[in-house]
């Protein structure tokens, strides 16, 4: 197991967990999961060779604890980032006093004007610290730190959730609430 082939089955299980599942033709139910055998069938059926091993590897060792299993190992399912709707039963929780978004300099224009929004996601991503957020951002570029006055917004009445991997979601970020 080589850790090329890790870093590609986590990636094809975000894709299917949390965007298209239809393209492996799986079915998650209304809670994001996915029954293991299953995910695991459907995988080998669409050309993306997978076994319980790799799988429990996956979830193991992935930087960003990406997806669970349920108590009993039979259902898994993406933790967060999700653009298909699911009820995650997220908990709500108290926000620390600022939060970070790990954006680019061609998102400011339309932040600044409209906020934070989820966009394509179920939820705005938002990280607990910056060094997480300058890895957010440098998916797309270089990477602009913005500062989210998370408790300010909490004390007017937004409400945020932990993820179980520790990804603080909220609705949206209206501007004045942010620091650019
Ligand atoms: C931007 C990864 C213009 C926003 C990460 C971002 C995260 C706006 C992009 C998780 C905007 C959306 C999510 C507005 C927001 N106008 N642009 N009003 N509001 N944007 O990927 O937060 O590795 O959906 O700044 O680590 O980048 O996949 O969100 O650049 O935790 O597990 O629109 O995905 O996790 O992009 O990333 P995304 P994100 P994984």
């Amino acid at each position: 197991m080589n850790e090329k082939e890790i870093k590609s089955t986590s990636k094809f299980l975000s894709l299917v967990l949390r965007h298209s599942p239809e393209t492996i033709h799986l079915k998650l139910d209304e809670n994001g999961w996915a029954n293991v055998e299953e995910l695991i069938t459907k995988c080998n059926q669409h050309q993306k060779k997978i076994d319980l091993e790799l799988l429990n590897i996956v979830v193991e060792t992935n930087d960003k604890k990406r997806f669970t299993f349920n108590e009993d190992k039979t259902k898994i399912r993406a933790s967060q980032g999700h653009s298909i709707e699911v009820e995650l039963n997220l908990k709500e929780a108290l926000p620390l006093e600022f939060l970070y978004h790990g954006t680019v300099e061609a998102s400011i224009h339309g932040i600044k004007e409209k906020g934070l929004q989820k966009m394509s996601r179920q939820h705005v991503h938002l990280s607990k610290d910056k060094e997480t957020a300058i890895k957010v951002g440098s998916r797309r570029g270089k990477p602009i730190i913005l500062k989210v006055e998370a408790r300010r917004m909490q004390e007017a009445g937004f409400k945020f959730y932990l993820s179980e991997n520790e990804v603080w979601l909220t609705d949206e970020v209206p501007a004045k609430y942010i620091e650019f």
